[in-house]
């Protein structure tokens, strides 16, 4: 089996947590290479449910997880979430969790400025997870975030803080926010050394290794295509690329080690937070799924705009993100609607389009272009082979492949691990 890399086709929420577990009990290694604690996946294991945001999925199965250079690690929330699912019976520690020496941290300072800053913005507000992603990031790339393996050498820890606060604190107090004090920051960070550096590793030379001694990689995406801060709709988007592209980038391997692109599409459509969505329900029909399909965030506990499948942005989400094969998740929820929308197309000022467009004023007045399709009486949940499913189900399934241009390959039918339809 080749190396695999999961990644979102809509806005999150896919159901990549459980796609990835199926896949992590074939694999040796699984990675995480964007994101950071904003992600929110759940796995069902027998009775045992697993909330994770920043772990890879793959401790949970037992294999090896690694944090890669292109996350942004809160170390209070790591050393938290290590200990919350040891409590729930798991045994993570250095020996199964690596974290690359080059990854940047996020500090207290960068969710209260997230916060702060979305505060300001009021109505336009992005409706981030409020836990200092954005900043993180643009400290990274202003080159004067604190990695990992700074924390190993406390004079230049103090000197980058300095650094950072004449920056941060500047920022605060402009948002009429509270300031950070250097000592204590230093302080809590070679408080919390001892604990962290034991994970600091060069991921990129063990993934090296693990490619030589012919093991299987999984590579786990957070957020989604539509998320992308490139590809998706900016300035609506997180603060990483979650393309497959980045897997490469943000792990430390070559773009070839990525042997398989998957995508995980719900058979609707569902947003967190703010921004343009052509296909949301304002009405009886959204509320449905939304208590169906359980739309709650998982980090912030938001609940999620529903809207019909859009076809037209995951087919963009299948180009821009290199996605080969799709994996359909949650089309129990569509059980017993008599009827179904796919969007295949926008009207925009009188024109129709096939693609969703840069502007986000453009994207804001996209009209969908409709095809209805039949709905099903029967019942898909928990169905274990195609032959389960009804007619009209499997229609929609397979219309969604003719439009979107790559083949659906699963099916996921429960958040169960076993209730999961293999189609090629
Ligand atoms: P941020 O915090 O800077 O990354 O927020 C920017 C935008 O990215 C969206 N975003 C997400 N969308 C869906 N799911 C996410 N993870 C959690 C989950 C979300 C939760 O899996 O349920 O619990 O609320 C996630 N993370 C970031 C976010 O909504 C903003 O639109
Ligand atoms: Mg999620």
């Amino acid at each position: 089996m080749a190396n695999v890399a999961v990644i979102g086709a809509q806005w999150g929420d896919e159901g990549k947590g459980k796609v990835v577990d199926w896949l992590a009990s074939r694999a040796d290694i699984v990675v995480r290479f964007q994101g950071g604690h904003n992600a929110g996946h759940t796995l069902v294991v027998g009775d045992n449910v697993y909330k994770l945001s920043l772990l890879p999925s793959g401790v949970v199965r037992g294999k090896l997880g690694v944090i890669g250079n292109g996350v942004v690690l809160d170390p209070e929330h790591l050393l938290t979430e290590i200990a919350k699912v040891n409590a729930q019976g798991l045994n993570v520690g250095p020996h199964n969790l690596r974290v690359a020496e080059n990854v940047p941290l996020i500090l207290p300072l960068h969710p209260a400025i997230d916060k702060a800053r979305e505060v300001a913005r009021g109505a336009s507000a992005i409706g981030t997870t409020g836990r200092g992603i954005g900043p993180a990031y643009e400290d990274k790339v202003a080159r004067r975030a604190i990695r990992l393996g700074d924390l190993a050498e406390p004079e230049v820890l103090a000197h980058k803080l300095d650094e950072l606060l004449l920056h941060h604190n500047t920022l605060l107090k402009g948002l009429g926010a509270a300031t950070f004090e250097k000592q204590a920051l230093l302080d809590r960070l070679l408080e919390l050394a001892p604990q962290l550096m034991p994970y600091a590793e060069p991921v990129w030379a063990l993934l090296e290794d693990a490619h030589h001694a012919g093991k299987r990689v999984l590579f786990e995406g957070a957020q989604a295509v539509m998320l992308d801060v490139d590809h998706g709709t900016y300035p609506f988007v997180t603060s990483s690329n979650t393309v497959a592209g980045n897997a490469a980038a943000g792990a430390g391997i070559g773009p070839k080690q990525i042997g398989y692109v998957l995508g995980i599409a719900k058979a609707y459509t569902t947003r967190v937070g703010a921004g343009p969505f052509p296909t949301e329900l304002h009405d009886a029909t959204g509320k449905l799924l939304g208590e169906r399909g359980r739309e709650f965030g998982t980090v912030t506990g938001r609940p999620r705009r529903c809207g019909w499948f859009d076809a037209c942005m995951v087919r963009q989400a299948v180009k821009v993100g290199g996605i080969e094969g799709l994996v359909l998740t949650k089309l129990d929820v569509l059980d017993g609607l008599p009827e179904l929308r796919i969007c295949t197309g926008y009207r925009i000022g009188g024109e129709v389009l096939k693609r969703l467009p840069a502007s986000i004023a453009a994207q804001e007045k996209a009209e969908p272009v409709w095809e209805v399709m039949a709905g099903w009486s029967g019942s898909t949940a928990g169905a274990r082979s195609y032959a389960e499913l009804p007619a009209e189900a499997v229609k929609y399934v397979r219309r969604i492949e003719e439009l979107v241009e790559a083949p659906v390959v699963l099916l996921s039918t429960s958040p169960d691990r076993d209730d999961t339809i293999m189609l090629r």
